[in-house]
């Protein structure tokens, strides 16, 4: 066959090509590297396939252990290894060598590369301090914490520092031939409470709508990061409008979830209507939607994750469920994941086998 046939059979085979790359959903960011491209796909197509498992800190330690590569909490249990490892950043803006739940950053980033290494999916967040007072996250004294942090105000200059520290950690996530490994990136989260400085009382719509701006376009274009996705995480709300009153942005934002714990009789209403109202923003805009935090904080229901977890999400497309830490040292929570002698340990069980759930075997 002449050269010019064989190129002209090629002609729809380009246009089908192209035409299906050209319709692929995109990060909201123009920039986004090809690994966040990939990732933002990924997400999206298993979302239709089922709902992953995420845990707290899934790789940092357990019940009864510290730094042990390879092994979580949730494998010992079930055999396998979530497929959304969450992680926390909280202190690295102070410059301290680990983090408020006493992780080395080192130890973070090792995680995070072993985990993008066997597949899994990194989501990190960020329990800052209060840049006006100088408390935790948790102090709440002051209503012009996020004000002051804006451009103008009398703490901006030292929330640029906090944000050069995080770019300098995000930009040291990198696999070992050289790539940034794409993660996902909750600050800011749990909004629609008051428990936190950005909390819904302590600012404006506009000034946390602003912080959110600043923040993405000082990491996207002063510091030329592009691997993050951003998760816009709300606590319990009613409405979508609720939801959305504080959304920054579909240019900043590429995944839409909330936080829920099981603090009451209607749990599971409250739970299945969020999940509704996500679900339907993200077929709306085209993004990602998650649970992401849960738990239940008893540690007591031995069929939390059937009859609570599952059966109330089974009808949502949901990216993932991701549940709170499984604290080694004591504080106040109890375990929030499975753990060997948990009492929900057999439910567990049943939740790994259900069709429905994904763990790091299903998406890799
Ligand atoms: C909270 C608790 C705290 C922890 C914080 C940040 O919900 O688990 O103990 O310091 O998250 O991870």
């Amino acid at each position: 066959m002449p050269k010019t046939k064989i190129y002209l059979l090629l002609i729809p085979v380009l246009f089908f090509g192209l035409s299906t790359w050209a319709s692929e959903p995109v990060p909201s960011d123009p920039k986004a590297t090809p690994q966040a491209v990939k990732l933002y796909q990924q997400m999206l197509k298993l979302q239709q396939k089922g709902m992953m498992f995420g845990h707290q800190d899934a790789f940092a330690y357990g019940t009864t252990w510290y730094a042990q590569e390879g092994r979580s909490d949730v494998k010992d249990v079930c055999g396998d290894h979530p497929a959304i490892i969450g992680w926390e950043l909280g202190h690295l803006e102070l410059g301290d060598a680990y983090s408020l739940d006493s992780v080395y950053f080192d130890n973070i980033r090792k995680g995070v590369n072993y985990a993008d290494k066997i597949g899994a999916i990194n989501t990190i967040s960020w329990h800052f301090r209060n840049a006006l007072t100088g408390g935790t996250a948790w102090d709440v004294t002051s209503k012009k914490t996020v004000a002051s942090m804006l451009p103008g105000g009398e703490k901006h200059e030292l929330y640029r520092q906090y944000l050069d520290k995080l770019a300098t950690f995000m930009l040291s996530l990198k696999t070992n031939n050289g790539k940034y490994i794409p993660v996902l990136f909750r600050p800011f989260h749990e909004h629609t409470g008051s428990w936190f400085w950005w909390g819904k009382n302590l600012c404006t719509v506009d000034e946390y709508k602003t912080l959110w701006r600043f923040t993405v376009n000082y990491l996207r274009n002063e510091k030329n990061i592009h691997h993050l996705l951003f998760s816009y995480s709300t606590d319990r709300v009613e409405t979508t409008g609720e939801y959305l009153e504080r959304y920054p942005g579909d240019d900043l934002i590429d995944l839409v979830g909330f936080d829920l714990y099981d603090r009451g009789a209607d749990y599971q209403s409250a739970l299945g209507n969020c999940a509704k109202i996500v679900t339907q923003i993200a077929a709306e805009k085209g993004k990602i939607a998650a649970v992401t935090e849960a738990g239940d904080p008893s540690g007591k229901q031995t069929a939390w994750w059937t009859k609570k977890i599952l059966e109330t999400l089974r009808p949502y497309n949901l990216s993932y469920v991701l549940v709170w830490r499984n604290s080694f040292t004591k504080t106040k929570d109890v375990p929030f994941g499975p753990y060997p002698g948990s009492p929900s340990e057999s439910d567990f069980v049943k939740f790994y086998n259900d069709p429905k759930t994904l763990f790091l075997k299903d998406i890799r």
